[in-house]
């Protein structure tokens, strides 16, 4: 059976639990009551972090990675598609998701949320905010011009991706822009298999 290591208040992990439960898969998730998750973790993963996933002697790290193989393996190409420009354009939005947006963020969610003592500096964390709110808006257009989803019509593991970036946005306290495209589709995933429960779940 599947295995997934990670704390589910994880950005990372969620993105996982959420792509298990659009794919129905039967999966056990080693979670933080697990006595030795940290020990799994370093064991498995030489980058120590989570999400980790074993498929029987398989084992992988690093969340996109695990999303693209979890579609693949599924064979789900309505959510990584095959044809190289269709995937190439899922990936992009993955891969920005990964690198910029995630760099964006971490200053002020650190010292807005998680109150970690090593990120005070309030200027640090508005010009954070700052760009993770210009970030936000290049988003909602992208948005406005599809009119449905990140890349298009389809729901992707783009749209997984961002979709808990823009939860993590909504959740972290500061001023934050309207933005109305951004909005509305975050709105219509709320229906979707395992968004309630790993998305929109009330954690930033
Ligand atoms: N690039 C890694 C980052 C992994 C990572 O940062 N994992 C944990 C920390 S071990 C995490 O998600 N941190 C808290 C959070 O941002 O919710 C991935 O995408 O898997």
């Amino acid at each position: 059976m599947l295995e997934l290591y990670g704390k589910s208040t994880s950005i990372n992990v969620r993105k996982v639990l959420w792509l298990c439960a659009e794919l129905e898969l039967d999966y056990r998730h080693i979670g933080a009551d697990a006595a030795d998750l940290d020990a799994c973790v370093h064991r498995f993963n030489p980058n120590a972090q989570v999400p980790v996933l074993r498929d029987g002697d398989f084992v992988l790290w690093e969340s996109n990675s695990i999303c693209r193989y979890l579609a693949a393996r599924e064979k789900r190409h309505d959510l990584l598609p095959q044809a190289p420009q269709g995937r190439a354009q899922v990936e992009q939005w993955m891969d920005w998701q990964a690198t910029d947006l995630n760099t964006a963020w971490r200053y002020a969610f650190m010292s807005g949320v998680r109150r970690h003592p090593e990120y005070t500096d309030a200027a640090a964390a508005a010009t954070s905010l700052a760009h993770w709110n210009r970030l936000m808006g290049m988003l909602d257009r992208q948005l406005a011009q599809t009119g449905a989803h990140v890349v298009g019509d389809a729901f992707s593991l783009a749209d997984i991706v961002l979709g808990l970036s823009t939860q993590r946005w909504r959740m972290t306290p500061g001023e934050k822009p309207l933005l109305p495209a951004v909005q509305a589709w975050f709105a219509q995933l709320g229906p979707r298999a395992g968004f309630a429960l790993h998305v929109d779940n009330g954690v930033p």
